[in-house]
Formats: C-alpha cells, sequence, structure tokens
C-alpha cells in the first residue's frame, strides 16, 4: 500500500470506529476505570472500539505495529505502526459533550515521536460528521475541502490549549496560558488535542500549545498540521511529545515557542 492507500484504509476504519462511538454514547457511557489520575477516565466504548480498529487493522495489515491508548503497544515487522487514540477527548464523551474524534495515523520507523515519520492520518469528529485527512505529500483535506492554517489578525491569535490530568501541573498549565496571552485574542480549551490540530490545519484555530500530550494524541493532527503548510514541534530541537507540543504558521509557532522556552528557562513551567 502506498501513502493514498494508507490513508484510504485509515478513512474506512475510522468512520466505522466513529460511528460505534456514537452509537455507545447514545446508549449510556459507563466509566471502566481510572489512569494515570482520578481525572484520568477510560470508558467501556473507548476499549470497544479501540478493540474494533485494532482488528479492523490486524485483518488488513497483519505485519504492521500497533501503539493504542488502551491496549498499549505490539511490535510489527512492516516498519509501520498505526498511532490510535480511539476516543480523543475522553472526558467530554463521558460528560455528553459532542466534541471527540477517533483519530488514527499511521508511521514509518520506530514508534517514538521523536524519530517517527508520518504516513497518512485520519481524524473523524462523529457528532459533527467531520473527517479531517491527510497523507505524506498529499496535502490536509477535511472531506473534498484542501486546507491551509491561518495567520492571526490584528487582534491576535485564537490559541487552543489544555491542562493535565494531574492537578499537580496546573499551575504550570495556567503559567504558560498567562504566558503566550500576549499573542492571544482569545483561548479555546476544547478537550481534544487531535481537533484542536485539525482546527489549526483548517485555519480554524490559529494556534495550540499543550503539555502532556502521549503519542496518540498528537500522531495524526501533527501530520494534518504539516499538510497544510503549518509548523509542529515540542521545546525547540525536539518533535511534539509530552514535555509540549506547539502547533501553528510557521510565524506564530516561532512566537509561540519562544515565549514557552522564556517561562521554561524561568523555572516556572
Ligand atoms: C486528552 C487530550 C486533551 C488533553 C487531555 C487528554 P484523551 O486525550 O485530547 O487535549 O488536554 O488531558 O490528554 O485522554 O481524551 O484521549
Amino acid at each position: 500500500m502506498d501513502a493514498r492507500e494508507l490513508r484510504d484504509l485509515a478513512v474506512d476504519i475510522a468512520k466505522e470506529a466513529g460511528a460505534l462511538a456514537r452509537r455507545r454514547r447514545s446508549e449510556g457511557v459507563a466509566i471502566a476505570a481510572t489512569k494515570s489520575a482520578l481525572a484520568d477516565i477510560v470508558t467501556e466504548a473507548d476499549r470497544e472500539v479501540e478493540l474494533l480498529i485494532r482488528a479492523r487493522l490486524g485483518d488488513a495489515r497483519p505485519d504492521d505495529g500497533f501503539l493504542g491508548e488502551e491496549s498499549g503497544a505490539e511490535r510489527g515487522a512492516s516498519g509501520l505502526t498505526w498511532v490510535v487514540d480511539p476516543i480523543d477527548g475522553t472526558v467530554n464523551y463521558a460528560y455528553g459533550i459532542p466534541h471527540y474524534a477517533v483519530s488514527i495515523a499511521v508511521v514509518e520507523g520506530e514508534p517514538e515521536p521523536q524519530t517517527w515519520d508520518a504516513v497518512a492520518a485520519a481524524v473523524f469528529a462523529p457528532t459533527e460528521d467531520e473527517l479531517f485527512t491527510a497523507y505524506r505529500g498529499g496535502g490536509a483535506w477535511l472531506g473534498d475541502a484542501r486546507l491551509a492554517v491561518g495567520e492571526p489578525g490584528d487582534a491576535g491569535a485564537l490559541i487552543a490549549t489544555g491542562f493535565g490530568y494531574d492537578p499537580a501541573t496546573h499551575a504550570g498549565d495556567l503559567e504558560r496560558v498567562a504566558q503566550i496571552m500576549p499573542l492571544a485574542r482569545d483561548i479555546r480549551r476544547a478537550g481534544a488535542a487531535s481537533l484542536d490540530l485539525a482546527y489549526v490545519a483548517a485555519g480554524r484555530l490559529d494556534g495550540y500549545v499543550e503539555r502532556g500530550l502521549q503519542p496518540w494524541d498528537h500522531a495524526a493532527g501533527a501530520l494534518l498540521v504539516r499538510e497544510a503548510g503549518g509548523v509542529v514541534t515540542g521545546m525547540p530541537g525536539q518533535q511534539p511529545d509530552r514535555p509540549m507540543t506547539i502547533a501553528a504558521s510557521p510565524s506564530l509557532h516561532a512566537a509561540l515557542q519562544e515565549r514557552v522556552v522564556l517561562l521554561a528557562e524561568n523555572g516556572s513551567a
């Protein structure tokens, strides 16, 4: 399969998985467990949706690796790994807030965000029925519409961010918001990293800054932003990863990263 065909496979599976997630939401959602913190929940639907995705990928691409939020990692022999968040925006999903997505990416090389090369991505938001897709060199798309990152206007940038599940990280996260606020017209905190990144790719947001993301939160969205002409990094010289994710147009990315680094150098966050 080439990148376009891998994109098509991701799309088919994301649509089926999104339909299952939406159906389960309508039937009522049960919290199955907590993970890294009390606020870090997993629902039975998260687990069921990931099992569906894993089964479909196993049938279609048995030699590929898998890295999923709920069922962990399995190395493959093909040099490709599927990086999956079955329901990104789990807390929204559990509360009935209709803003969550199935995020599926396939990467080349070691399943390590600092070194992998994203090949294809699909981020599907079932309640909005919006499918964001990209493959390496093929551009980023919302349905049939080609996407391009936006540039902030005179009023400043519309910037999304997020806060970790661990309350001990909230003070630093808030300091970071204060540090980037001079660049912003306003802040958005919508609760699903893959959609925050997809919205940057679509020009619905000018930028996105968040600490603490997992590989499955950003793997697909980062490819969308890059294929839409944006820049996605961590701290200088780093790829997006748990320490930091910064996504925007080239000029805004530089300004955001400069302020995030300044805060870190002051030892505050
Ligand atoms: C979530 C991210 C969100 C972040 C949350 C959590 P999950 O992923 O999409 O941006 O702020 O802490 O990591 O847990 O819903 O898959």
